[in-house]
Parts: structure tokens; sequence; C-alpha cells
């Protein structure tokens, strides 16, 4: 019975036997130094990673900012199991299953008023593509031909399929894919270089939403379809938007029938104490686009939640037939959809978006006592998120920080880091006495960092 025992041994992830590091092509990896210095997680459970060598590593970015309810869940991976050995798969183009539409009124139940029409997908980078390409069918729908452009904002993420990638704002992960998305433009970013060590949100608008008039003006009002934002930047090493920021925004979209909308991979579900940066911040978009949090990273699935104005545009305003010709093999997959069930009723049954908010304030003041670290330029925060920002080594840009995700690393604490900004986002299961252990284990390490 070889046949039977062969799958076992392959899928153990706590063995290493057999495997073979030269095939797998890594996602967004130095991939000639991991293989000559591989870091290997095993297992995971709660608020813990277990290394290949059988060590604990306190997880402080909840893996890649996805597992918000912490790891191992069991009520999560039961579900997972029972819906893979009832219905492993079931095509959702003209035919259903029950569990897609479970989650998509689950979903809306935590969405701000008037959000409640929900599309599947895998990603945050499909669930980007698929708010920009709503935002063209809703335009079309209307009669409205002109509006094509997209607006996108500097230094924004929004994945890296060629819609996310040519309103996003991070020049590397252009620069080499020329053949991007036509007519888009781009606001400012919102790190104001004169505000540094401020906590939660910057003062002042500073008009860096007004911004908008000008690229309005520039372009025609009547060329635009959207603008899309993260409410919270977060890829590009946590940047926190200045207070009114975000309602300027709104107001402006408003005003020349330009849809918005907020990508929330990183800020739903609870990054920020609230279902959604929306809530949050108290400001509707037409449109938000989610993943990484909706099955605590479980299973790879997410969801753009569209207002009823912009659904029933589309759909009561396309010919007989279908209305929006997009979607994927696995939009709405049965054992996702699953995981996304389970997982909001942990979100819910646990209190977690409540515990963020209850202890946003002392991550606040434990993430700014690194103020007076060797070499620390800046720190910004909100909810349980948190950029700490070290100055560069002359010539080395980025060095800095990587040394110490690799000091980090080998001390037993998983942080993030891009350029020189080291990102935190933990689980929201996290415990007072696990910031403090967090902040630190990290002064140690700028302490003894040159
Ligand atoms: N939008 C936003 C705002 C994101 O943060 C995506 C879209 C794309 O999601 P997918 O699932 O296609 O990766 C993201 C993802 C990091 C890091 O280290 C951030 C992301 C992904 C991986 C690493 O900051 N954000
Ligand atoms: N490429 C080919 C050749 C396909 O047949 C399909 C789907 O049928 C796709 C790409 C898209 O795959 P997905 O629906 O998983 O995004």
């Amino acid at each position: 019975m070889a046949s039977q025992s062969l799958p076992s041994a392959l899928l153990d992830p706590a063995s290493m036997d057999g495997v073979d590091l030269d095939h797998f092509w890594m996602p967004f990896t130095n991939n000639r130094f991991f293989k000559q210095n591989p870091r290997l997680f095993v297992a995971a459970r709660d608020m813990h990673y277990t290394t290949a060598d059988g060590r604990q590593v306190l997880d402080a970015t909840a893996g890649l900012w996805c597992v918000n309810a912490g790891h191992g869940r069991a009520a999560i991976t039961a579900a997972i199991a029972e819906a893979a050995a009832t219905l492993d798969f079931a095509p959702t183009f003209q035919l259903g299953h029950p569990l897609p539409f479970r989650l998509a009124s689950e979903v809306a139940r935590i969405m701000p008023e008037g959000l409640d029409r929900v599309f599947f997908t895998n990603s945050g980078s499909e669930s980007a593509d698929t708010a920009l390409k709503m935002a063209l069918a809703y335009h079309h729908a209307r009669g409205d031909h002109t509006r094509f452009r997209l607006i996108g904002r500097q230094r924004g993420y929004h994945g890296t399929n060629f819609g996310g990638l040519s309103v996003g704002g991070i020049g590397g992960n252009r620069r080499r894919f020329v053949s991007q998305v036509w007519g888009v433009d781009h606001l400012s970013h919102t790190h104001g270089q004169a505000v540094r060590f401020q906590r939660g949100m910057q003062p002042g608008n500073g008009g860096l939403a007004e911004e908008l008039e000008e690229l309005v003006a520039l372009h025609g009002p009547e060329t635009i379809a959207a603008v899309i934002v993260e409410p919270v930047a977060g890829s590009t090493g946590v940047l926190v938007p200045p207070q009114g920021y975000l309602q300027a925004l709104r107001d402006i979209t408003r005003k020349h029938g330009i849809l918005l909308i907020f990508d929330e991979v990183i800020t739903g579900f609870g990054r920020l104490g609230t279902a959604t940066a929306a809530e949050y911040f108290g400001v509707t978009p037409d449109i938000i686009t989610t993943a990484k949090g909706l099955t605590n990273g479980t299973v790879p699935m997410g969801a753009v939640i569209a207002s009823r104005d912009v659904h029933d545009t589309v759909v009561n305003g396309s010919p007989e037939g279908i209305e929006f010709f997009h979607g994927y093999t696995y939009s709405g997959h049965p054992v996702a959809a699953a995981a996304g069930l389970a997982t909001l009723q942990l979100y819910r049954e646990e209190g977690l978006f409540e515990n963020a908010a209850a202890l946003a304030a002392q991550w606040e003041a434990a993430a700014h006592s690194l103020a007076d670290c060797p070499n620390v330029i800046d720190i910004r925060n909100l909810g349980l998120v948190a950029g700490i920002e070290l100055a560069p080594r002359e010539g080395k840009p980025g060095a800095r920080a990587m040394e110490a995700f690799h000091r980090a690393f080998d001390a037993g604490l998983l942080i993030r880091v891009t350029g020189d900004i080291i990102a935190l986002s933990p689980p929201l299961m996290i415990t007072a006495a696990q910031i403090e252990t967090i902040f630190g284990m990290l002064r140690e390490i700028l302490l003894d960092l040159a």
C-alpha cells in the first residue's frame, strides 16, 4: 500500500526529509540568499511558530498580516476538513452551493451600512483588480463611457497583478513591467516628512486630499472612474493618514461622480480594532477590497464588497445575460468559504476586534518607547499596527533593518521589514504581556545593532 503511505509523508510539514530547496521559485524573496541560509517554519499554534530546528518564534506580524485570530485555531481547521470531505469543489459560474451565500451574508453584516454585495476572489491582488473592473463596469452601465482613468497613490500597494500594479505606487514592483493599464495617475502619499514620532493620526490634512481636485482639473472629471487607496498604507511601511484626509477624499470623489475604493486587505477584519478601517474612520467608500484576515490566512480567499448602488447599477443596467464578465474558477470555493465562516464566528465569539481596540493604547505606548533607541528616526502606529523606521546605513539601504530581522528571528521574534522600516501587526489575540515582550526584545536588538 505504498501509494497510501506516500501522501502523509509528503504532507508532513514537521519533517525536512527529502526537502530540496531548488524547485520552489520563492515570491518576493532573495532566492539566492535564502537557499544558502534557509529559515523554515514547520508548525504554528496561537501566537508562536515552531522552526525546523525546534525553536519557538513569537509572531509579531500575524504571518503576513493575515492570521488575525492566531495560529492553528481548531474551529477553523475543523470547518476546512469538513467542507473538503463533504463538497471538495463546486462551480459558481451559473451554479452554486450554500457556503459562499452564507459567507457573503456574514461579511455584509460587518461592513459599513450600504455595502452588502460581496464578490469572492482568491487573494488581495485579485480583489484589487476586481474592484477596479467593477468601477469601470459601473460607469459603463450608467452610459458614462468616458470614465476610464484610475487614480492610485504613491507608495500604495494593491498587489502584483497588472491592475493593482498600475495604481500601486511602489517603484520597484512596477519598473520592469512596462505594459500597464493606460490612463492611470497617482496622488501623493501621506507621509509628512515634518511630522515624526506622531502617535496615531497625523494632525491636519495638509491639503493632500485636495490634490485630487488638481487631478480632476487636469484630466477632467468625466474621464475618472475611481480612486483607490489603502486607508492606512501597510506594505510600504505603515503610513497613517492625516486627520480629515479620507473624509476629504470622500467629499471630492462624490462631488465629481468618482467611485472611492478602500483597499482593506490589511486593515479589514479587526486590525484597527473595528471590522473595517471605513468604520474606524467613519468614512464609507463605494467599494471595499479584502483578503488575508477573511479566512485567518488558512485558505486563500479575498472578497470585494460593493455598495448596493454599484451592484444594482451593474446588474440591472446591463443587457440580458451575464452582467459582469469577470470571475475566478475558485470564486466562493467551498473550503475557503467554510474557513471564512468559521473565522468570522471566532472573531465574534472571542471578541478579537474588541481585544485589538482595548490594547491599542498600550501598543502605541510600547511602540513609542523605542524612540530613544539608536538609529530610530520615526515611529508610527494605529490600532495594532506599528512602523519603526531606521536610518539607512550609508550606501546600503535596507541592510540595517534586514539585520534586525535576522537577529530577531534568531532571538525568537518574527518581525517584518520593508526597506529600513520594521512593520509590526500581531494576531489580535495578543496579550498585554506579549506586547511588552515584543517591544522589550526589539529594544535589546536595536540597542545592539550598529
Ligand atoms: N492590497 C493591499 C493593501 C495589501 O496589503 C494586497 C492588496 C495583495 O494581496 P495578496 O493576497 O495578493 O498578496 C496586499 C498584500 C508586507 C506584505 O510585508 C504585504 C502584503 C503581502 C505580502 C507582504 O507588507 N499585502
Ligand atoms: N488560463 C486558462 C487556460 C484557463 O482555462 C483559466 C480558467 O479556466 C484561467 C487561466 C483562469 O484561472 P482562474 O479561474 O483559476 O483564475
